[in-house]
């Protein structure tokens, strides 16, 4: 599907969109946060879905909020940011979290600003070796949003949380995943296809036993341990009961490889 500032297509369970403003190095519009919206809407009542690759179109990946869009000029009225941040970036992450599929954020080239932590928001972020993250965030006085201040902490420790968010120096891609900011690093030539054979893989495997790793990861910073040993019974208890455990224990037993449907 083709829209002013995205791009979508739907083929063989994998959702794929691409920010597409090249030009912009595809930084979001209240245009783009509406149709990237609204595909994520159709993706998601499309059952058929069991993955969801997100990917920018050019040389960058996304620079964040278009500043081009904010009137700064002396005099002028300053826009309520936290209403942008509310309607817009805050939602989008929760959406992506609590996706019933894996999310691949498909990294092809700088990310910065919103930019940087929507990648961070997606479950498996692979990155092309040219591509590089910056909080840029501090250098025009605001804050790492679209939770950074929350998946930096966690993903690399508040040293390395507090110099990205400080400073808004460009970490590569390399380091990124030296650091585990992200799944894996690879040469710009092998991204396309990496990203193509992990989005297969993930449309093959069990979905809802995938979606329920997804949630019970994601939950468990908020629990205890004794909680979150109750949710895993409580997962575990429930996906015993599905189709695609009936399938994989006896695709192990008959020594076949095993056909999920996801359910
Ligand atoms: O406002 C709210 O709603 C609150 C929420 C805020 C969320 C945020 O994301 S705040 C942070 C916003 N983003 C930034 O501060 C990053 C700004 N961009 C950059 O610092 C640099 O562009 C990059 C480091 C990302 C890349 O640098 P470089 O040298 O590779 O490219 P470039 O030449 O700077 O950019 C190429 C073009 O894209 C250029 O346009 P031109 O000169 O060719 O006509 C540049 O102006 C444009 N561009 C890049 N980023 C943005 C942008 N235009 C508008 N907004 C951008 N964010």
């Amino acid at each position: 599907m083709e829209q002013q500032t995205i791009l979508w297509t739907v083929h063989d369970g994998i959702a794929r969109v691409t920010l597409n403003r090249p030009d912009r190095l595809n930084s979001f519009t209240v245009e783009m946060h509406l149709e990237l919206n609204s595909a994520l809407d159709a993706i998601s009542a499309d059952r058929s879905v069991r993955v969801l690759v997100l990917t920018g179109a050019g040389r960058g990946f996304c620079a964040g909020q278009d500043l081009s869009d904010r009137s700064v000029s002396p005099g002028a009225t300053p826009r309520d940011l936290g209403e942008s941040i509310e309607k817009y970036y805050g939602p989008l992450v929760r959406r992506l979290r609590t996706l019933p599929i894996p999310v691949v954020c498909a990294v092809n080239g700088v990310a910065a600003g919103a930019g940087a932590n929507l990648a961070l928001a997606c479950d498996l972020v692979i990155a092309a070796k040219s591509a590089s993250f910056i909080e840029a965030f501090c250098r025009i006085g605001l804050i790492p949003d679209t939770g950074g201040t929350y998946f930096l902490p966690l993903l690399v420790g508040t040293a390395r949380a507090m110099g990205l968010s400080l400073l808004g120096e460009k970490l590569s891609a390399q380091q990124a995943a030296q650091w585990g900011l992200i799944w894996k690093c690879v040469e710009d030539e092998a991204l396309k296809s990496e990203v193509d054979e992990l989005a297969g893989q993930l449309a093959r495997a069990p979905t809802l036993g995938l979606a329920r790793i997804k949630e019970a990861i994601y939950s468990s910073s908020d629990h205890s341990l004794s909680e979150q040993l109750d949710l895993e019974r409580d997962f575990i208890r429930e996906l015993g009961n599905s189709r695609d455990y009936q399938e994989g224990v006896s695709a192990f037993l008959q020594k076949r490889g095993a056909h999920f449907k996801g359910e």
